[in-house]
């Protein structure tokens, strides 16, 4: 078993890094001096991160078990990772159940719950063999409260919520840390006109009001945060909302 020293640099895989909270979270910690895989499906938008010292990008659909291999083979390469953030994920509609589109269901489980399933189980040998292994999920608010319209959003969430429960219990004795990270109302480019079907208009409505909604770069910073302290201590559940959100359904909106 390999152990780190204090002087090692971190190196962190980072999922869904080609916008929103992944990218923010691997300029983040370039920024303390780590070195970054950033892994996404849409190699364009990775180029502009690429320009960053310390960011590798690295094209991935993390719920493609052959190009997830890959990826561990280039990392292998590149001398592995101590740290795992699960970002990749997504919301597909705001339908009731009565309603919900069986399709988008597929994909908000495919990509939310399969796809860490599926990064998790590739990079866990990895993390054991290092020593002092982290893997960082993020989930949601919406994995611990439902909500009207909430649907697959909910159910993908309280899965992967409970996977990463299940994971820190049975990590542990390998001393991989598990911490989870569960973002309330975060505003970025894409999260809310990609679930609402490019509807730009309506993605503007559900923050008119909301003095400072969170920013990508909020969750980030917390996210450096919550992996540079020593191993040992384990964030296990951050929850994160804006102060506008006391709650899920308690939203103060100005004017
Ligand atoms: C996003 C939080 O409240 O839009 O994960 O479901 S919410």
């Amino acid at each position: 078993m390999c152990m780190v020293t204090s002087s090692a640099p971190r190196r962190a895989l980072v999922t869904g890094a080609s916008s929103g909270i992944g990218a923010a979270t691997a300029l983040r910690l370039t920024s303390e001096g780590w070195q970054v895989f950033a892994a996404a499906r849409r190699a364009e938008r990775l180029e502009s991160l690429a320009e960053q010292e310390g960011i590798i990008p690295l094209v991935c659909d993390v719920t493609d078990v052959d190009q997830v291999a890959a990826v561990r083979a280039r990392i292998t390469e590149a001398g592995g990772i101590d740290t795992l953030i699960n970002n990749a994920g997504g919301a597909l509609g705001v339908d009731t159940v009565a309603e919900g589109k069986l399709e988008d269901w597929r994909w908000m489980f495919e990509v939310n719950v399969l796809g860490t399933l599926n990064v998790t189980q590739a990079f866990l040998p990895m993390l054991r063999a290092h020593g002092e292994g982290t893997v960082l999920n993020l989930t949601s608010t919406a994995g611990v409260v439902s909500y009207e319209g909430g649907g697959g959003y909910n159910a993908a969430k309280f899965g992967a919520h409970g996977m990463t429960g299940t994971l820190r219990l049975e990590e542990a004795e390998h001393n991989i840390r598990v911490i989870e990270v569960l973002p309330g109302m975060v505003r970025t480019e894409e999260f809310t006109a990609k679930r609402l079907r490019g509807d730009t208009a309506a993605a503007e409505k559900v923050y008119t009001g909301v003095e400072k909604p969170l920013t990508a770069e909020d969750i980030a910073e917390v996210i450096t945060h919550a992996v540079t302290l020593p191993h040992h201590v384990n964030l296990d559940q951050i929850v994160i909302r804006p102060v506008a959100q006391a709650a899920q359904h308690k939203v103060i909106r100005q004017g």
